[in-house]
């Protein structure tokens, strides 16, 4: 990465799909109408930052280092439509309470460090599958069991094909032990 301290990036947290429960999305794919999500940009947006400073990357690591929150399963059983700006979406009929755990321990440290996110968005979990798109068809489709424990920290770049992502940090909320190595052990 070449980048200057007065640089900004456009960051995001997402949890992070396995390459199995990415496969499984694309076939949701197969019958909408729009342009795709590309396998590997596929995710659930945690918390979207919007452009900020390079010099924020090491807090905004460490915060990713630090979640505490525990790993969990997601059952994407639904594909659903935003009207407003012509999204379709996968999701789950039950947000599983270790999302909402993940997210307020995210949007505090956030808080803490003043950084601000999701800007007159609700967090409202969801896997966009397609942009640009019509109201899908009504899809009957076995449930998609996620069992969702990576965390990444995703600069987006707008490339003339759509959005280029890269994974900045990413870890396993299975993992604990990455706590010893930040300072204050962490305590
Ligand atoms: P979307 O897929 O519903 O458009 C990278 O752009 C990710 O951040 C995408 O998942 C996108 O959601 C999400 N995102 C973009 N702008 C956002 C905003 N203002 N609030 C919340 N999420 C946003």
């Amino acid at each position: 990465m070449n980048a200057t301290s007065s640089e900004t990036m456009r960051l995001f947290y997402a949890l992070w799909p396995d390459n199995p429960t990415r496969t499984t999305l694309m076939q949701l794919q197969a019958p909408l109408h729009g342009r795709m999500i590309p396998y590997e940009n596929l995710h659930l947006t945690l918390a979207f930052l919007g452009e900020q400073p390079v010099s924020r990357l090491p807090a905004l690591k460490e915060i990713l280092l630090r979640l505490n929150a525990a790993p969990g399963e997601l059952v994407l059983d639904r594909v659903s439509y935003f009207t407003r700006n012509r999204i379709v979406w996968a999701g789950a009929s039950e947000t599983p309470p270790f999302v909402l755990t993940l997210y307020r321990e995210l949007s505090e440290a956030l808080m803490n460090q003043g950084v601000a996110f999701n800007e007159q968005h609700a967090f409202k979990p969801h896997i966009t599958l397609a942009r640009d798109a019509s109201s899908p068809p009504d899809l009957a489709f076995a449930p998609i069991r996620w069992r969702a424990h990576k965390v990444a920290l995703v600069r987006s770049e707008n490339a003339p094909q759509g959005s280029r992502y890269e994974v900045l940090a990413s870890r396993s909320l299975d993992e604990k032990w990455v706590l010893k190595d930040l300072p204050g052990g962490g305590a």
